[in-house]
């Protein structure tokens, strides 16, 4: 007898075990997160394929947490755009605003506005000037990306030739930078037989791009290559040169999603090109969105928050906050990522 009731003992005193570490567990997902949060998601356009992986990566975490989450904005990156928006988030008493700024500036008084009844602001994706939120979700090191897309081109190109960017709006803070990384870059000795002949802005529109795209491969009849840094404008540049008589002349890359680009480089229109994981992205930005509006951190250098899955990350210089680097897709590896 008294071996079986050791045993249930035993039984019962690890499911109790197991009861109390299931629920430090849970407690651990959401560390010091308040309950019923209102996080808004305010993407740089609510169409743009990217731009809805990260957000619902927002939404992902706001559930966990037991937030209210929620998902406004723009159809076009125009540099105001998102102000309408801000100003509703602040009469709505939103407890933080998830912002990928479309402007480094002209967003900043309302979003100054927002902080100074309360509202915490997280930028991701896209900075504003840092006076304008508390914490800075970036993708990766802005530097490691410029300077990633130059070495991959140059690869692309033998190592010589004319090529051109096929960027976003002419004032995305995140492209802004890249390309100033970019150019950084092709100073090196290495690439002195590459030329940059033209920045090309596509707006981050499907359709303009694609024309844009067209444009560059008329004006510039030697063009090697296009490096396009937006997953709109490199889909829109791959669907033109997959039916054009460029196709294996002119190599697109830049930064795609690998379901957006995916055909392309199975037909052979596209090599190589980089991204990270959006939803990730936007997961991160809301546990940082969720740890200021609970008061566990404040945006300093320093301070380290939970972000669930994700684990513990600690806020950098200027209040900015890495997920981490980017991947390269090509054919032997796109097949392992969906999104
Ligand atoms: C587009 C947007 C976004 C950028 C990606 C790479 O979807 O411009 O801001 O991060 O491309």
């Amino acid at each position: 007898m008294l071996k079986p009731l050791r045993h249930i003992g035993t039984a019962a005193a690890s499911a109790a075990l197991c009861a109390l570490l299931l629920g430090l567990s849970t407690t651990a997902v959401a560390a010091g997160i308040k309950d019923g949060l209102k996080i808004a998601f305010l993407p740089k356009q609510i169409n743009n394929p990217y731009e809805v992986i990260a957000d619902d990566g927002g939404l992902a975490a706001i559930k966990e947490f037991k937030g209210e989450g929620k998902v406004v904005g723009p159809s076009d990156a125009g540099a105001s755009s998102q102000v309408q928006y801000i100003n509703t988030l602040i009469t709505q008493r939103q407890n933080a605003i998830v912002i990928a700024a479309n402007d480094e500036n002209a967003v900043v008084p309302y979003l100054k506005k927002a902080m100074s009844q309360g509202i915490k602001v997280v930028t991701f994706d896209s900075d504003t000037a840092a006076d304008g939120r508390q914490i800075f979700v970036n993708q990766a090191n802005a530097e490691g990306i410029g300077r990633g897309q130059i070495q991959l081109v140059s690869k692309l190109m033998g190592g010589e030739g004319e090529f051109a960017i096929l960027s976003a709006t002419p004032n995305a803070t995140n492209q802004n930078t890249w390309i100033k990384w970019m150019q950084e870059e092709l100073k090196k000795p290495e690439y002195a037989k590459i030329k940059l002949v033209k920045i090309a802005y596509g707006n981050d529109d499907d359709q303009k791009s694609f024309v844009e795209t067209q444009g560059l491969l008329q004006a510039y009849p030697n063009l090697k290559a296009i490096v396009s840094p937006t997953t709109v404008g490199i889909a829109a540049a791959a669907r033109y040169i997959s039916t054009s008589s460029s196709k294996g002349k002119v190599a697109v890359t830049g930064l795609g999603t690998p379901n957006q680009m995916r055909a392309f480089v199975k037909n052979g229109t596209v090599q190589a090109f980089q991204l990270w994981d959006p939803g990730q992205l936007g997961y991160l930005a809301a546990y940082a969105a969720a740890g200021l509006a609970s008061g566990t951190i404040t945006g300093k250098e320093g301070e380290s928050f939970d972000a669930g899955k994700l684990g513990k990350r600690t806020i950098g210089p200027k209040g900015e906050v890495i997920l981490g680097p980017p991947t390269t897709f090509d054919a032997t590896n796109i097949d392992n990522f969906n999104f």
